[in-house]
């Protein structure tokens, strides 16, 4: 009876204990808001991370980028088609959804659509019964992956482009993908709108204004009462639920705030960093594509993005506050081609690795402030695994320190944090601090976390991390917080041919060794070691090459080049400026541009120096970003004589402005030793016109 009265009393005491205990945690009250925070959807979507997009449609059969609106629905004919094959990939890739071109600039619909005669309905394949989006969305359905529509508003084969009417034939199209589809998460409204195009037969230019053309405020209410968990990209009117972050190159600033105006012009650096006192939530999505362009071209299939390309993509879209939409372009068969599902696996596999271990769960963790001093809002909240727990200060607190000691040396080179973005973005600047020895080393300082920071830096062997809030709107509310080893992925190198002919090829580390092949193989450590320029200056060259780090005996993916004829005899004519020699000195880089006053059209006038079997041309713009000088339109002309000019080839380089890369035009075999590209119009409308790079191709 005692016993039993003593273990009472004591249970008692500690169940009054715990309880007092309990109740003063929950005294202690959370954060309020702050500012702007998402909405449900938006945080969906946010926690979706990886997802794909999927460009296929007429211009897959017509090597182009961006149709005119002309091509022959007979074209579209795949004839093994399989979205099974595209949804495997992805979800084995570790992505979460698919976002599919349902409607491409040039107006052909994937969908048999009831508004329109240019679609699957008329193609050869399935005899007309054929339904791209259906089979996606079974697909995605198929592979727990979400759905997502790329509908342009832009179309270029529509009669009605440019009139009142276009709008509504506009709306059925989204009424008919937003209702006989099941669930979509995302729908995407491309910011190229209007321009030349076919018109139903018009032939012409359409100009439209893009803040008030397409009246989104209906077509936005009709979206959200037909798919209330959607959300809205647009980039060319009204804003949407996320943005677009003004470039496709696959990264967004270092600095991301999820905020914009909800009202008002969008800056490209507002796109790109977001704003800092922005009143609405709009997070940014970065979208880039597996190879350089959107679509299809069999002259990339060695341009799929390596290993080290992807993972900087990872770091600078995810790692930095956004989410990653990365595209593969269908081959005209209907499948994604090898070369890119296996450098989306091993792109996986390799950010599964780096993610592998995190070494703050053998870790204890301590900090300076806690808000309340309460057991619910401590440090060990962040490392708890728990995204819905969090490390929070007390209110006014803006500046804290939270120290992570593993207890032994440990090698470190990449840290994560994650904001509780549920109570708005709050921090503004912060740092990390690794103990070396008894020195306090700083290994980064930056701006904002937002739903995701990743900071990669040197490999360091440490004893405690620091991690420090210097600067925030309000108390910082951090709910994640990683720590990892990543293994080393090794760059590939750079191959560049020089105007005398010679080839360089330039290692990422200048510590690794180069192996190279010129017939084709794939070079292997018994290849021929590079030891300088390659000197070869006669005929057109594919050049293959791996970095190698004798140190771990790791080699980078194959690096490959394929030029054409060497350009040592090749003269620029008419222009004097000798910095003009920056058009063809194998430098993308390195750019040169008319002078002031020069007005369109503008020529490029180049001797080959002798007769040659032309068969093409390439124009690599200017590498600043929405800078002047991007050739838009274009025309290209040859001689024997550099007197009778033969026009070849003309029209425009598309989506040159958001994509600036090599445009590739071919055209029938020329013998000419003269070349002339004639620039009618540039992407700003002013009269500069650049050029980083020129080359020909020959047969
Ligand atoms: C761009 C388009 O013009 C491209 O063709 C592509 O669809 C890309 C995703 O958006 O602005």
């Amino acid at each position: 009876m005692l016993l039993v009265k003593v273990f009472f009393k004591r249970y008692l005491f500690l169940g009054l204990f715990a309880g007092l205990l309990f109740i003063s945690c929950n005294q202690v009250k959370p954060p309020e808001p702050l500012g702007p925070v998402p909405n449900d959807n938006q945080l969906r979507w946010q926690h979706m991370e990886y997802y794909a997009f999927v460009h296929f449609s007429l211009n897959t059969y017509t090597d182009q980028s961006w149709g005119f609106g002309d091509e022959d629905v007979n074209l579209f004919n795949p004839e093994k088609l399989d979205c099974r094959q595209w949804a495997r990939i992805c979800k084995e890739a570790g992505m979460k959804g698919i976002i599919i071109t349902a409607k491409h600039h040039c107006g052909f619909c994937l969908w048999p659509s009831e508004y329109t005669e240019y679609s699957v309905k008329n193609a050869p394949w399935k005899n007309g019964k054929g339904d791209v989006v259906r089979e996606m969305a079974d697909a995605c359905k198929e592979y727990g992956l979400k759905l997502g529509v790329y509908l342009s508003p832009w179309d270029r084969n529509h009669p009605d482009y440019g009139k009142p009417e276009y709008i509504t034939y506009f709306r059925n199209q989204l009424k008919e993908l937003l209702t006989n589809y099941g669930d979509i998460f995302e729908v995407w409204f491309d910011g190229a709108n209007g321009g030349d195009g076919y018109y139903g037969g018009a032939n012409e230019y359409r100009k439209i204004d893009r803040t008030t053309y397409y009246d989104w405020k209906p077509t936005y209410k009709m979206i959200r009462e037909l798919q209330p968990n959607i959300v809205i990209w647009n980039d060319g009117g009204d804003r949407g639920d996320l943005r677009w972050v003004g470039t496709e190159a696959g990264y967004v600033g270092e600095t991301n705030w999820s905020l914009l105006d909800s009202t008002g012009k969008v800056t490209n650096d507002m796109l790109r960093y977001g704003k800092e006192d922005g009143n609405a939530w709009v997070a940014g999505e970065v979208n880039t594509s597996i190879r350089p362009e959107w679509f299809y071209h069999v002259s990339e299939d060695s341009k799929v993005k390596t290993l080290p390309e992807l993972m900087d993509i990872y770091y600078n879209s995810i790692g930095r506050n956004g989410t990653l939409l990365l595209n593969f372009p269908i081959m005209p068969n209907g499948l994604i081609h090898e070369k890119d599902e296996k450098a989306a696996l091993d792109f996986a596999k390799a950010v599964k690795e780096v993610f592998a271990h995190n070494l703050v769960e053998k870790a204890t963790v301590s900090a300076t402030n806690v808000r309340g001093k309460s057991s619910r809002y401590d440090a060990y909240r962040a490392i708890d695994g728990d995204n819905e727990t969090y490390w929070t200060l007390d209110d006014g607190v803006t500046k804290a320190s939270l120290t992570i000691n593993f207890g032994e040396p440990t090698a470190v080179n990449r840290f994560m944090v994650q904001e509780y973005i549920k109570l708005g973005q709050r921090v503004k600047s912060f740092s990390i601090e690794a103990l070396v020895g008894d020195q306090w080393q700083e290994l980064a300082q930056e701006t904002t976390i937002g739903y995701k920071r990743i900071l990669c830096f040197p490999t360091v062997e440490t004893t405690k991390l620091r991690f420090n809030i210097l600067d925030s709107k309000a108390c910082p509310v951090i709910s994640n917080i990683g720590v990892y080893n990543a293994p080393q992925i090794l760059t590939s190198p750079a191959i560049v041919r020089e105007k005398s002919g010679n080839i360089q090829i330039v290692p990422a580390d200048p510590e690794s060794i180069i192996y190279f092949t010129t017939n084709d193989e794939d070079p292997t450590v018994n290849s021929t070691r590079y030891s300088g320029p390659i000197p070869l200056n006669k005929g057109k060259v594919n050049i293959r090459a791996i970095a190698y780090d004798p140190s771990s005996g790791k080699s980078s993916a194959v690096a490959s080049e394929q030029f054409d004829i060497p350009r040592k005899l090749w003269k620029i004519l008419g222009i004097e400026d000798e910095k003009a020699a920056a058009i063809i000195d194998g430098d993308i880089n390195t750019a040169w541009k008319h002078p002031e006053g020069t007005s369109i059209p503008a020529d490029l006038v180049i001797d080959l120096g002798r007769m040659e079997n032309l068969v093409g041309f390439k124009y690599h713009p200017n590498q600043e970003l929405r800078k002047p000088g991007i050739i838009s339109r274009y025309q290209f002309f040859v001689s024997q004589n550099n007197k009778d000019w033969k026009l070849v080839s003309e029209g425009e380089f598309s989506n040159i402005k958001n994509n600036p890369l090599w445009q590739t035009k071919t055209f029938k075999l020329q013998k000419s030793r003269y070349i002339k590209l004639r620039a009618l119009k540039n992407t700003t409308g002013s009269n500069y016109i650049g050029y980083g790079e020129f080359d020909v191709i020959t047969k």
